[in-house]
């Protein structure tokens, strides 16, 4: 009789069980869901604070004075700004605007490609969505704020226990006056392989319905034609479609002819006429030379007439030269990060620039004041990460001989240290550019990046040099990642892959050589939206939550499962989601609009004899006890 009315008890039945369910449930039959979520929370951060974060064991702890970080307050209500222009006149008009414009316009990075240079893309969705309305009223004049796609769509469910599509809700509905902006891999989504077109086309849709404004669309070989799909399902939202070039190579050494001027030049004519409003140029490793970014800039605004974007990273110490540059030649936009999220493998210093530009021509209008304050709330963010500092203790002229993105290079480094190839890292550099050199000099950005990156490590770890790997006598056992990109499975690079490197990698296999998603089935959205409610038991799997699917099936699942256990983690200060509390601690934690959490941890007791900890709380005020393993 029990378990047949525990089984029948609303918890099991709308997905909200916790394995403690039965131990920390008082009085089982007057349960209520809300208490629920409270129960789950406090079951996490006991397990926390008992066994500690698997992320960040063994890893550098934030400063003791690290401070709570309080956004600065908002000056005004949110003035008018391109947010408005795009939902009144839509895209063409946000990109005739552009045109208009004598100041050059800023993209705010911080809470897309800053942290994911830096930290690892391990900053938490709260850390954002407290700033987003100091972002709407002191800094309306902003061009737009880039603040998801990318790796943070994986990241934040795979590591952060947090829901993408929650976070782009967030955001936007606290920065009503400014446009968002993301980065999407083209045919490769928000992974790191291609997808058939109509899962494209579902995932564009659902983030401009969420709240995506300005899509960064890019191809990681620069093949316009592995665009077009996700470029014409921009352009059919409504959005602006920013079409964009990957910039590698030298345009001023006569040794880098592939990539040359007239490459650039044709590949943005491409672009503009598969219909873009923005012209892109993501600059992903921070190698357009201040001398060269003058000269592309004006030949790409004198040959597209399209609004010009500049992206790049500070990773060789220079960009803030490369962007002057090009704001001196023209260009209409430019990316920066808040300073405080700034430099090294991230973007220019955002402050500096509007220092830089200030009584110029080009003068951004933007409030220093405003971007002082906001950076300091970033400075503040910035110490609870101490985990994911990469250590990166200077710029290095040494970019320009690997090519490696910034959002590559300190994911890259830390995959080295676990192979044990810290103390070789020079060497990986090099074997990356050998690498780069044997595939055909190619773009290098996720996912063929992920590629070079994967063949670089295998040579460094197997003391592989150039001469074995591309002698078709010695027997290599390439990584799949390889395999799977000389199969075409990525598209094409300019000029084709190497064939005799080829044929060594797939074995006399034939390579596919037309848009590899031609040739895959559309999938059943809805056979698969019942699948996942299936295997999630009978919850509702919502648009948001089939695409997230879609994108990374087992990540999207395991999520879940722990979200079942562990509940709105999201809502925990950054301090307690990585580290638990304290003994005499409090936090609060706003589980829905107005509902907060006063959470008190009372003490932590002995681990009795079947390894079990309790840990004593208060939770508004009411004595709970959560008794969790002791796994260490
Ligand atoms: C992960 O993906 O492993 C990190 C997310 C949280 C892991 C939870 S935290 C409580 C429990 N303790 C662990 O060691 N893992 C889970
Ligand atoms: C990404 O695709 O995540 C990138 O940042 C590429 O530069
Ligand atoms: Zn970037």
């Amino acid at each position: 009789e029990f378990v047949i009315n525990l089984l029948k008890h609303p918890t099991f039945l709308d997905d909200t069980y916790t394995t403690k369910f039965i131990d920390t449930t008082q009085g089982l039959f007057a349960f209520r869901k809300r208490r629920d979520r409270a129960t789950k929370l406090l079951v996490y951060i006991a397990d926390i604070s008992v066994n500690g974060h698997p992320e960040t064991a063994g890893r550098p702890l934030p400063p003791a004075e690290a401070r709570n970080p309080v956004a600065p307050a908002a000056k005004a209500a949110p003035a008018r700004g391109t947010r408005q222009l795009l939902e009144e006149q839509g895209a063409k008009a946000v990109a005739d605007w552009m045109l208009d414009q004598k100041r050059l316009l800023i993209t705010d990075t911080s809470m897309r490609d800053g942290h994911q240079s830096l930290l690892a893309t391990r900053m938490r969705s709260i850390d954002m969505v407290r700033v987003a309305p100091t972002y709407a009223a002191n800094l309306p004049e902003l061009f737009s704020v880039e603040c998801w796609g990318g790796a943070t769509f994986d990241v934040a469910y795979r590591f952060l226990q947090e829901c993408p599509w929650q976070r782009l809700r967030d955001i936007r509905t606290r920065m009503p006056n400014l446009m968002t902006q993301m980065l999407l891999r083209a045919s490769n989504g928000v992974g790191y392989t291609n997808y058939p077109d109509n899962v494209v086309q579902a995932f564009v849709k659902q983030a401009a319905t969420t709240g995506i404004d300005v899509f960064r669309v890019f191809d990681s070989l620069n093949w316009v034609e592995n665009m077009r799909v996700a470029m014409d399902a921009v352009i059919d939202s409504g959005k602006i479609c920013e079409g964009t070039i990957c910039y590698t190579g030298d345009i001023l050494d006569p040794d880098r002819a592939k990539y040359d001027l007239k490459y650039y030049l044709n590949m943005a004519r491409e672009l503009r006429d598969a219909g873009a409003h923005v012209l892109g140029l993501k600059d992903m490793a921070g190698l357009l030379k201040p001398s060269s970014a003058g000269v592309l800039v004006k030949a790409l605004k004198e040959e597209v007439g399209l609004p010009v974007h500049f992206h790049t990273h500070d990773t060789g110490g220079i960009a803030g030269a490369s962007i002057l540059a090009a704001a001196a030649a023209g260009v209409d936009a430019v990316d920066c990060a808040m300073d405080a999220l700034s430099g090294n493998t991230s973007q220019p210093t955002l402050g500096s620039i509007v220092e830089a530009l200030r009584h110029t021509e080009r003068d951004t209008g933007l409030d220093i004041a405003a971007i002082r304050e906001i950076s300091n709330y970033w400075e503040a963010v910035r110490e609870h990460y101490a985990a994911f500092e990469s250590g990166l203790q200077a710029p290095a002229s040494e970019v320009y001989l690997h090519e490696m993105p910034g959002g590559q290079f300190t994911n890259l480094k830390a995959q080295a240290r676990s192979l044990g190839l810290e103390d070789r890292w020079h060497e990986v550099a090099q074997a990356y550019a050998d690498v780069n050199r044997m595939f055909g000099d190619i773009v290098k950005v996720t996912p063929s990046s992920k590629v070079v990156g994967d063949m670089a490590l295998m040579m460094v770890a197997q003391n592989l040099t150039p001469a074995q790997v591309e002698d078709p006598e010695t027997e290599v056992s390439f990584p799949d990642s390889v395999i799977d990109m000389m199969k075409g499975n990525l598209g094409q690079p300019p000029g084709g892959w190497p064939e005799a490197l080829q044929k060594k990698v797939l074995k006399g296999e034939a390579p596919m050589l037309t848009r590899p998603g031609a040739s895959m089935a559309p999938v059943d959205l809805e056979a698969v939206r019942a699948d996942v409610q299936n295997q999630l038991e009978g919850k509702a799997v919502d648009d948001e939550d089939l695409n997230g699917y879609l994108m990374y099936p087992k990540v999207f699942l395991d999520y879940m499962g722990r979200h079942r256990l562990y509940g709105p983690v999201r809502t925990l200060p950054t301090q307690t989601f990585f580290y638990g509390m304290e003994p005499g601690q409090e936090i609060e934690a706003e589980i829905d609009p107005g509902k907060t959490l006063e959470i008190r941890l009372q003490a932590i007791g002995e681990t009795d004899e079947k390894g079990d900890v309790k840990v004593f709380f208060e939770l508004n005020g009411q004595p709970r006890v959560i008794r969790v393993p002791n796994r260490l």
